[in-house]
C-alpha cells in the first residue's frame, strides 16, 4: 500500500512526523497551510488543523480558531484569507493590496480577503471539544458559538442568490478545489485572457511546478472575479445581475448543512436551543436533494446559477454530501455506488488513492492539483460520511490508504493519484492535522 519512498510507517513515527510538521508552521496564534506556499491564515485549513491538533495540542486548536475568527467582518462572513502583517509585501499572491479589505466598512483591522470558504469550523470545534472536553474547551466553545451561528446567517442571507436555500460561491476559490473540473463550464464564460497575468508575477509558480498548478488563464479568470466582486464593496447585493460566477457547490453546501447539525450539538452544551438549528439542517439536505442531486447520474453536482444547469464533469465533490447523517438512504446508497466505482475506486482494500476526479475522464490530470490528485481533507470527509452511512469497512479501505500515502511520501500537500508520489507543498499542515485524527 505504501509508495516507499522511505517515510515512518510505524504509527509511532507518523504521530512524530505529524507534530513536528504542524509545530514548524506554528505562526504565533495560527498554523500556516506551507511555509512557502501559503504563509498566511486559511479559514478551511485551520478548521482541518483544529482538528488535528486536537489529538496534541487542544489550547493550540481554540487558538487556531479564535484568531480566524477574529478576523470575521461585521456582516459574519470569515474571511478566506487572514493575512500576517509581518510578512513582506509579495509573500503570497494575490496579497492584501489585491483585496483592499481596509477600504470595506466592517472589515477587520487586519487585511483580509472577501472571500468565505467551506463553513467545517462548527464541526471541527465540536470534535475538538470532544476530543478534549474539559472547561477550556468549554468556555471556547462559549465564546465561538455566536460567531459560528453570524458565520452561517451570512450564508443564509446574502449568499442564496436563487433563493432556493442553498449558498451560492462566487469564485472557484470559495470551493477549496480551485481548478477542479467541476468550474470548467462556468469559468468557461468569465471573460479574460491569458495575457492579463504578465501584468502579475504569481508566486506559487516559483514554489511548486507549473505543471502542477492550475493555468495562467486560470489565474487570469480567478483575479477578473475578484476584482469585480471587490469593485462592488464585495457587497452580496444584485450579485444575480452581473457577478461572472455563480454557482451552487454540493461541498460547499453539505459543509454548510453539516455545520448546522453541529450547531445543534455545541447548542445544546452551552445552553442554547438547537431546535433552530436542527431545522435549518433538515431544509438544507433538502434544498441538497432537490436543486443538486443528479438522479440520471447518483451523485450531486454544482449548479451554474449563470445558466441554471448542472454541471457535468464527475468530481468527488459529488461525493461530500455523504457527510450529512440525514440524507436519505437511497441517495446515499447511490452515492457509495458510485464512490466504488472505476471512477474514484473506493474500497475495504484499495489499490489506489482516491481522486478528486473521475479517474476514467479523458482530461483527467493526475499532476495537476484539484484536477485529479489524491487530497487527505477530501478522504477524511469522505470516510466520515462512509461511517456516518453504515460503511466501516469501506471507511477503514479509505483511512488504511490515506495513511499509506503520508507513511510513503510524508505530509504532502497532495498526492499522485496512481502511484503516491508526494506533490506540491512538503510539509503541508492539514494533511498532518487529518492523519493525527485518523490515527487517534
Ligand atoms: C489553495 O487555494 C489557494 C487560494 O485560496 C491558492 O491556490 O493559492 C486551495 O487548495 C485551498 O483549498 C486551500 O485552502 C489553500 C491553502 O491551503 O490553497
Amino acid at each position: 500500500d505504501v509508495a516507499g519512498t522511505g517515510g515512518p510507517t510505524d504509527a509511532t513515527g507518523l504521530r512524530r512526523l505529524a507534530v513536528d510538521t504542524l509545530d514548524a508552521n506554528w505562526e504565533h496564534d495560527h498554523t500556516v497551510p506551507s511555509r512557502t506556499l501559503y504563509p498566511h491564515q486559511w479559514s478551511w485549513d485551520s478548521a482541518f488543523i483544529a482538528i488535528g491538533l486536537a489529538q496534541v495540542r487542544p489550547d493550540r486548536a481554540w487558538r487556531e480558531l479564535t484568531s480566524l475568527f477574529r478576523a470575521q467582518w461585521a456582516d459574519g462572513r470569515v474571511p478566506h484569507i487572514v493575512f500576517n502583517p509581518a510578512l513582506r509585501v509579495g509573500a503570497y499572491f494575490p496579497g492584501p493590496e489585491m483585496w483592499r479589505s481596509a477600504d470595506v466598512p466592517g472589515a477587520p483591522t487586519v487585511a483580509t480577503s472577501g472571500l468565505v470558504q467551506p463553513p467545517v469550523h462548527a464541526l471541527a470545534a465540536l470534535l475538538a471539544y470532544r476530543r478534549a472536553p474539559d472547561p477550556t474547551g468549554l468556555a471556547a466553545l462559549r465564546r465561538l458559538y455566536p460567531a459560528f451561528v453570524a458565520q452561517q446567517r451570512y450564508l443564509a442571507d446574502r449568499r442564496d442568490v436563487a433563493g432556493d436555500g442553498l449558498v451560492c460561491i462566487v469564485h472557484p476559490w470559495e470551493s477549496g478545489l480551485d481548478n477542479s473540473p467541476a468550474w470548467d463550464e462556468p469559468m468557461a464564460a468569465v471573460p479574460a485572457e491569458a495575457a492579463v497575468m504578465s501584468a502579475y508575477r504569481r508566486h506559487d509558480t516559483a514554489h511548486a511546478d507549473a505543471a502542477h498548478r492550475p493555468t495562467d488563464l486560470d489565474y487570469a479568470r480567478y483575479l477578473a472575479i475578484v476584482a469585480a466582486y471587490r469593485d462592488q464593496g464585495y457587497s452580496d447585493r444584485d450579485l444575480a445581475a452581473g457577478h461572472p460566477f455563480l454557482v451552487e457547490c454540493p461541498l460547499f453546501n453539505a459543509a454548510f448543512g453539516a455545520a448546522e447539525h453541529a450547531l445543534a450539538e455545541i447548542a445544546a452544551l452551552v445552553g442554547a436551543d438547537p431546535g433552530p438549528h436542527r431545522a435549518r439542517a433538515a431544509r438544507i439536505t433538502e434544498a441538497l436533494l432537490r436543486r443538486l442531486h443528479d438522479r440520471g447520474a447518483g451523485t450531486f453536482q454544482p449548479r451554474d446559477l449563470r445558466t441554471d444547469r448542472l454541471v457535468s464533469a464527475r468530481t468527488v465533490l459529488g461525493l461530500t454530501p455523504l457527510i450529512l447523517p440525514d440524507l436519505p438512504t437511497r441517495q446515499a446508497d447511490a452515492l457509495v455506488v458510485e464512490a466504488r466505482s472505476a471512477r474514484f475506486g473506493v474500497a475495504r482494500r484499495m489499490d489506489r488513492p482516491l481522486p478528486t476526479y473521475d479517474r476514467t475522464a479523458p482530461d483527467f490530470e493526475p499532476l495537476r492539483y484539484w484536477r485529479g490528485p489524491s487530497w487527505l481533507n477530501i478522504g477524511w470527509l469522505v470516510r466520515r460520511g462512509l461511517l456516518a452511512h453504515g460503511h466501516p469497512e469501506l471507511a477503514a479501505g479509505l483511512r488504511r490508504s490515506m495513511i499509506g500515502l503520508v507513511a510513503g511520501a510524508g505530509c504532502h500537500e497532495y498526492f499522485h493519484p496512481d502511484t503516491g508520489v508526494g506533490l506540491g507543498s512538503p510539509a503541508f499542515s492539514w494533511t498532518a492535522a487529518l492523519l493525527l485524527d485518523l490515527l487517534a
